[in-house]
């Protein structure tokens, strides 16, 4: 069982001025934050952020949706990360997501559902260095 994950706050989220309060629910459930930026992805990052959907038919929807303004992603820490993660943020749909996630709460659609979270403990490692250079986490993971 791993103890990191990647979040992303994603432009929907940004949009709608509601970085404050999914961080409140992110450090109220326990996460400790060990990364942090807001920046606007290129075409080229979101692509390779989301290689594995590069096939499905809402692909280039979700690029165009995740380059649209700024996101922030955060590299998360705390025991069962990935699993705990995913139940804090809910099901992809809103509508399936269960009362008191972050996407029943504030998504609007299985599209713009306001944030990310790693699917495996694999992915987070990748996902993470996509945005943190390993020596600058490092640093933060030590202190
Ligand atoms: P999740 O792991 O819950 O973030 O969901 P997926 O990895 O299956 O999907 C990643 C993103 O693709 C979603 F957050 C939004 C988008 N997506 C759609 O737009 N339509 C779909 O049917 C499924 C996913």
């Amino acid at each position: 069982m791993g103890n990191r994950t990647l979040a992303i706050i994603k432009p929907d989220g940004v949009k709608k001025d509601l970085i404050g309060q999914i961080i409140t629910k992110i450090t109220g459930a326990g996460f400790k934050i060990k990364a942090l930026k807001m920046v606007k992805l290129t075409k080229d990052s979101a692509g390779g952020f989301y290689e594995v959907h590069k096939e499905r038919p809402f692909f280039n929807d979700l690029i165009e949706y995740m380059t649209s303004g700024p996101c922030v992603p955060i590299a998360l820490e705390k025991d069962n990360a990935v699993a705990d993660f995913r139940k804090l943020i809910g099901a992809t749909d809103p509508a399936q997501a269960e009362d008191g996630t972050i996407r029943k709460l504030y998504a609007a659609s299985k599209a713009e559902n306001v944030i990310h979270g790693s699917d495996s403990d694999e992915n987070a490692a990748l996902e993470i260095s996509h945005f943190f250079p390993r020596k600058e986490l490092l640093e933060n993971y030590n202190s």
